[in-house]
């Protein structure tokens, strides 16, 4: 299924940061918190392409549950899923509609993003100011590139430095700072770490979003650029997976309106936000799908049930598997 780039950007934070932590080692460990974590904008998690399970939890959990549910038994899991699946069952009818499991998600991703802004307020701001300065910020996450040499400043990884991100986010602070004082309040912070989820926001997240992607800097997107973004090849000879392919046909098909092998501004703009999208109705309807098992368009909890593994995961690997069959024995 083609995800909108906002959809990945939605719930790809948590990831960054786990994997920003083994490639930035030039950062000191007892920094704040490292810069790239709150680049959301590059979906480094793609590589591979075993992303879309991992999406769907994190839409249904929340990436903070969604860790907790990979390292469960299978019987665990379904157990917990259980009863989350009689929350999402507003009114107790005993079964989930469309709009129901659309609520849950929309609960799942404000609750997240209020978790995640709070964590980072207290830690940027340890006397609970109302507000937060632009140099306290800036002190806190980039001073330790005081000690860099020019060089390591600029060194690229995956086309992102530290002086490129100093830069973007000097000017997403900018926009964010709603009365132009350059402090941010909570409001205003939240909008700064979550960009992508404010309308006043738009216009940072198309720009970073085309910076991001534009390796070559000739303005425009080309199907190469917008593929490697999600996904890079191992090796020379690793034929590309089908989800790759795809996303291929998707650019020319419905992201190049204009046919002309590349996106502009207003491609990208359509893409990352199509003015009516709902986030939250599109993962439902996918979920909704694929565990509608008598098509009558609601769920039991036998059928959610039945398809834990779309909603939530556990240790669904070949080790988690190998025990569960052991456990037959
Ligand atoms: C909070 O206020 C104190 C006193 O004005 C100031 O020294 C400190 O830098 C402020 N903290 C932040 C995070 O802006
Ligand atoms: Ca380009
Ligand atoms: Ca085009």
């Amino acid at each position: 299924m083609a995800r909108t780039r906002i959809q990945m950007l939605l719930l790809v934070v948590a990831l960054t940061a786990a994997i920003s932590g083994a490639s930035a080692s030039s950062i000191p460990e007892d920094l704040p918190h490292n810069p790239l974590e709150h680049d959301p904008l590059h979906p480094k998690h793609f590589d591979g392409g075993e992303h879309n399970a991992q999406f769907d939890h994190e839409a249904f959990l929340g990436p903070d549950e969604s860790k907790k549910f990979d390292s469960l038994t299978p019987e665990e899991s379904r157990r917990r899923l259980g009863v989350i699946v009689d929350r999402i069952d507003e009114n107790k009818d005993g079964s989930i509609t469309l709009a129901e499991l659309k609520n849950w998600i929309a609960y799942t991703q404000r609750r997240y993003i209020e978790e995640d802004v709070g964590r980072v307020w207290k830690q940027q701001n340890p006397d609970n100011n109302d507000t937060i300065s632009w140099d306290s910020y800036m002190q806190a996450v980039y001073g330790f590139m005081e000690d860099l040499s020019p060089d390591e400043k600029e060194q690229e990884e995956n086309g992102v430095s530290y002086k490129s991100l100093l830069k973007r986010d000097r000017y997403r602070w900018s926009v964010a700072d709603q009365d132009l004082d350059d402090n941010l309040n909570k409001d205003e912070f939240t909008d700064f770490l979550h960009p992508e989820d404010h309308p006043s926001m738009k216009g940072v997240v198309l720009r970073e979003t085309i910076t991001d992607l534009d390796k070559d800097h000739d303005g425009k997107i080309s199907v190469d650029e917008y593929i490697g973004d999600m996904y890079r090849s191992t090796g020379a000879e690793d034929e590309e997976p089908e989800w790759v392919a795809n996303e291929r046909e998707a650019f020319s098909m419905h992201r190049d309106l204009d046919k002309d092998g590349y996106l502009n501004e207003e491609e990208v703009k359509q893409w990352i936000a199509p003015h009516d999208f709902d986030h939250s109705e599109a993962e439902a309807k996918h979920l909704l799908f694929e565990a509608d098992a008598d098509h009558d368009d609601k769920l039991t909890k036998e059928e959610i049930l039945d398809k834990y593994d779309v909603f939530v995961g556990s240790q669904a690997t070949d080790f988690g598997e190998a025990l569960a069959r052991h456990d037959e024995f």
